[in-house]
């Protein structure tokens, strides 16, 4: 067990001989906490019983009563020659002794050294016990966050001067196991997920990209509105160029006029589902007041589906011929990079558990809790409860609501939810917090596949020796959804009331759909277009290439309010909507296809105005309730739907509306709305930004063209 080797590397450091009883004494103390669990389940192991003067354990007794046996039995064992101290008229002095002297030792005064020791000892045990959590992370490979890592600063200065928050990222290619299943990875600075970024409104977030991966990427800060950092977002083929291999790039951006849950994930191709994924938490000065519940504790609790093959596999597998649509099915799930699969279920996988937990959580009893979900998943929609507790959501991607309550929360790739739980249970210490991934909207049988994972939720205790036991706690009555749709947030009210304007300046109707073409490829479309990432040409360059050059093709619609760009874009593969000035739009969707899509619109929040099956109502429009409705940033569409949105754009820049399954959008389900276009015009582009297009290998790691199928309708 590393655990235990961990102990005897450090015995052995020490110098200590582990046949020693006193550095058994030590390594006992040093057991991982595990072992410590094995023991105090076992009933004939009694660490507070015991009758010995030491307070040892019975094996520790025995070991010593053998030990005098034998020297009463006057046995000459060298194997019992011992090191002890033995104080000296020049002080103290190290000599071998035999075994006799040991039990002397006990009738005379350095007995107490001994009890000095196994109370050190046993200091120590106690220590490691109770620190467990924190050690975690020196056992484990690159599961390097604790269960506390994503724990929010409990002495957080909420009104603190705006400053410049710096970090540096390497981004590196490495194996994992996050669940005992070995996989490649990419991970930031060594960690999955990857680390916490918390700061506050008005802060300045600066982050150096190094990229020490054989694949180019980049980041997206998602629901982030860049105003005026339109070139910061981080979307390949729309905002720019890949960060090649070996390349670095500065992201730097200040975060105003929104707070609350986001996350950052890479954006080239698929590969945040490869582990580029991690949370964003943005502070109000006025949050106590907006959060409407007061609690003790405030954490990022992240679930995501979790695959065991690269996803530049899984999408080559994917967008081939004849697979219509059928997006690869993870194997399982986690809960803060962490779950637990047992490797016999597992046998065609290089699979190791012994470093694997679940992920565990420690409240306080008799308080309000905190936790930000955060679905960073591929595809996968969660239910989430914490057995036994009621909670309310609180907030619903960066917008606080007043609170709700519920059993189950069903989350969708991208979106987050803020939920309050009390700890008032009295049913037991311990609940299992359970994530179960929506199986029924998955296209295919995964035999892998193990769709739940269970976290656990701890009630701390003033006696840690009896907190380490299993949940026994109870499932909810109410059965589990099989829909993929949102949950009901028709009910929910923003804090912060603010009506959505009474009319919209023009409604786009969007078809959504998947359809079968040339060579069987089954591709996603927003009406008649389907997009291709132009990796090495995005939106943005060519905008500002051709406003500063004046070319007509661009220019020419910058006397148009709003309407489909057709004069700079080939709009069967880049669906461009342009607006100047502020004007306010409806996107109607109405989704063709079977299964749900959570669209994702960079750049804003949009009021989600109405949701429902099949078509919708003649009198839609006439019947919205626009007094506050519900502001987000990634929403539903379900099978056979519809949504209707409204946002106001007033965020100059060129921002993907996708659909945030990370298959489906390279798959073509991506389109982009050019706002304030006027203002753009204007712009010019970061030299650091031009310069990523230039790079060699910028391209490496993007999806695969439809034309190596071409001639190959069955490969
Ligand atoms: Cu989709």
């Amino acid at each position: 067990m590393p655990d235990e080797e961990a102990s005897q590397g450090r015995l052995h450091d020490e110098g200590l001989d582990s046949n020693d009883a006193t550095s058994r004494l030590k390594h006992d103390a040093l057991l991982s906490h595990e072992d410590a669990e094995q023991q105090l389940d076992d009933p004939a192991l009694n660490y507070n019983g015991s009758s010995s003067l030491l307070n040892l354990a019975p094996e520790h007794e025995a070991l010593l009563s053998q030990e005098n046996e034998d020297y009463d039995h006057g046995s000459d064992s060298e194997s019992f020659e011992l090191e002890t101290f033995h104080a000296t008229g020049e002080g103290w002095e190290k000599r071998p002794q035999k075994l006799r002297l040991l039990n002397n030792c006990f009738r005379s005064k350095c007995s107490k050294v001994i009890v000095a020791v196994a109370a050190f000892a046993l200091a120590i045990f106690v220590a490691a016990f109770l620190l467990r959590d924190e050690l975690r992370p020196f056992i484990g490979g690159h599961q390097l966050d604790p269960p506390q890592a994503y724990l929010l600063d409990p002495n957080w200065d909420f009104t603190a001067p705006s400053t410049r928050r710096d970090y540096t990222w390497v981004i590196e290619d490495v194996e994992h196991n996050p669940d005992g299943v070995y996989r490649p990875m990419m991970v930031i600075n060594g960690q999955f997920p990857g680390p916490l970024i918390e700061v506050n409104e008005g802060d300045t977030i600066v982050v150096q990209v190094v990229n020490k991966a054989t694949n180019a990427t980049s980041i997206h800060w998602h629901g982030i509105y860049q105003n005026g950092s339109n070139w910061m977002d981080g979307t390949v083929g729309v905002t720019q160029c890949p960060i090649g291999p070996g390349a670095n790039f500065t992201y730097e951006f200040r975060v105003d006029g929104q707070s609350g849950t986001y996350w950052y994930h890479g954006h080239h191709g698929v590969q945040s589902s490869d582990g580029l994924v991690g949370p964003l938490v943005i502070h109000s000065e006025d949050e106590k007041s907006l959060q409407r519940i007061e609690y003790a504790s405030d954490r990022v609790v992240i679930v995501q589906d979790h695959y065991y093959d690269l996803s530049g596999a899984l999408i080559m597998d994917y967008l081939k011929p004849d697979r219509e649509n059928a997006e690869p099915v993870p194997a399982g799930a986690l809960i803060n990079g962490q779950n637990v699969r047992n490797c016999d279920d597992l046998p065609n996988r290089k699979c190791d558990n012994s470093t694997a937990r679940l992920a565990e959580f420690n409240l306080e009893p008799g308080k309000n809790h905190r936790l930000r979900f955060i679905n960073v998943g591929a595809l996968a929609t969660f239910q989430i409860q914490l057995d036994e507790h009621e909670f309310a959501i609180t907030e619903v991607d960066g917008t606080d609501v007043l609170p709700q309550y519920h059993h189950r929360l069903k989350i969708q790739p991208a979106q987050r939810y803020s939920i309050v739980i009390n700890t008032n249970v009295t049913t037991g210490e311990a609940y299992w917090l359970r994530a179960r991934m929506v199986t029924h909207c998955f296209a295919e049988e995964n035999i892998e596949m193990a769709a739940e994972v269970w976290g656990i939720v701890r009630y701390t205790s003033s006696s840690p020796l009896l907190v380490n036991v299993r949940p026994s706690s109870r499932d909810w009555p109410e059965t589990i959804e099989l829909d993929c749709n949102d949950m009901d947030t028709s009910g929910l009210r923003p804090v912060i009331a603010i009506p959505a304007p009474a009319t919209a300046d023009d409604v786009l109707y969007l078809r959504v759909n998947f359809e079968i073409g040339a060579w069987k490829l089954s591709r996603g479309f927003f009406n008649a277009s389907s997009w291709r990432a132009p990796v090495s040409s995005p939106t943005l360059n060519r905008l500002i290439e051709g406003y500063s050059t004046s070319n007509e093709s661009f220019t020419s619609s910058l006397s148009s309010h709003f309407g489909y760009n057709s004069a700079a874009f080939a709009t069967l593969r880049e669906l461009v909507y342009q607006t100047t000035g502020i004007r306010t739009i409806d996107i109607l969707m109405q989704n063709f296809n079977e299964g749900s899509h959570p669209m994702h619109l960079h750049g804003y929040k949009f009021w989600v105005l109405a949701q429902g099956h099949g078509y919708p109502p003649k009198d839609v429009f006439s019947t919205l309730d626009l007094t506050n409705p519900l502001r987000r940033d990634t929403v539903a569409i379900e099978a056979f739907g519809w949504t209707l949105l409204r946002f106001t754009a007033d965020n100059a820049g060129i921002w993907a509306f996708h659909c945030h399954l990370s298959w489906h959008a390279e798959a073509g389900l991506l389109m982009q709305f050019l706002t304030k276009a006027d203002e753009v015009a204007r712009w010019t582009l970061p030299a650091e930004n031009i310069g990523l297009c230039e790079l060699e290998g910028h391209d490496r790691g993007k999806g695969p063209d439809d034309e190596i199928w071409y001639g190959h309708p069955s490969r």
